[in-house]
């Protein structure tokens, strides 16, 4: 099986910047774990985000989802990624034309583009959705979790198509699976479970270690199984230690 190329020297195989400062994170922290921090509480959010932190290379949020949000939400957040050291990836998804996805990320009640470090969306407009967020630091969505999902073969090919020519905006993807050969290029996967499973409206679960060592994607993001546990903070520490075992065992 092909080694893969550390994070360190990932981070000098890509041109952006906030690529860059996400390789270094990770191997700072040793950690590949991303929190999927779906809960509808700012407070309780904040404080996973301050208790759990430690443990994150990204926090991502779904911030339409909290039923508290107050205008001050971007800058608590953003205090306590600079604290722990994380980058906070807002899971929007856009999927508009350009105008209106520049709109949807720079205006309205979130401004999104204040607070959040990473953002996504869905290929589906064509390219001038990249055009409207260019400049931001952005994933694609070229597959993704859920059971029958449409986004696969030649979808998911001219997403990685659409990535290569916008290496100054594009990241990389939301995937199942390690989609090109640049190293540059981040591929982060939800939909992950200690044992492989679903729930009860679509998400599918694969393991941490078919993941990171069968299908080779690099960020595991995982939700209510770390939000939902007893103790989040010890299965948050259970899925670094699992994430960054599979990343060294891979390595060239
Ligand atoms: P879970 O609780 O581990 O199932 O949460 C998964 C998170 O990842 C949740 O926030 C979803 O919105 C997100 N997600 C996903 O599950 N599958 C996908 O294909 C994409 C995002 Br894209």
């Amino acid at each position: 099986m092909p080694k893969r190329i550390s994070f360190l020297k990932r981070a000098s195989l890509t041109r952006h910047q906030m690529s860059q400062k996400l390789f270094k994170i990770m191997e700072d922290k040793k950690s590949n774990l991303c929190l999927a921090a779906d809960v509808t509480s700012q407070a309780k959010l904040l404080e996973m985000a301050d208790t759990i932190g430690p443990d994150l290379c990204i926090l991502k949020t779904h911030v339409d989802i909290l039923e508290d949000y107050t205008p001050d939400f971007g800058s608590k957040l953003r205090l306590l990624a600079d604290k722990h050291n994380f980058l906070i990836f807002e899971d929007r998804k856009f999927a508009d034309i350009g105008q209106t996805v520049w709109y949807q990320f720079t205006k309205g009640i979130y401004h999104i583009a204040e607070w959040a470090h990473i953002i996504n969306a869905h290929i589906v407009p064509g390219p001038g959705i990249i055009e409207g967020l260019k400049g931001s630091s952005l994933l694609l969505l070229a597959e993704m979790s859920s059971h029958e999902t449409v986004a696969k073969g030649a979808y998911t090919k001219k997403a990685v198509a659409m990535a290569e020519k916008y290496p100054e905006t594009v990241m990389g993807f939301i995937c199942l699976h390690s989609l090109t050969k640049d190293p540059g290029m981040l591929h982060l996967t939800p939909g992950v479970k200690l044992e492989p499973g679903k729930d009860a409206l679509g998400q599918r679960y694969r393991t941490v270690d078919e993941i990171l060592i069968k299908n080779k994607s690099d960020i595991i993001i995982v939700g209510r199984d770390i939000t939902h546990a007893k103790n989040p903070i010890e299965a948050a520490a259970i899925y670094r230690k699992r994430g960054w075992e599979c990343y060294v065992q891979t390595l060239a």
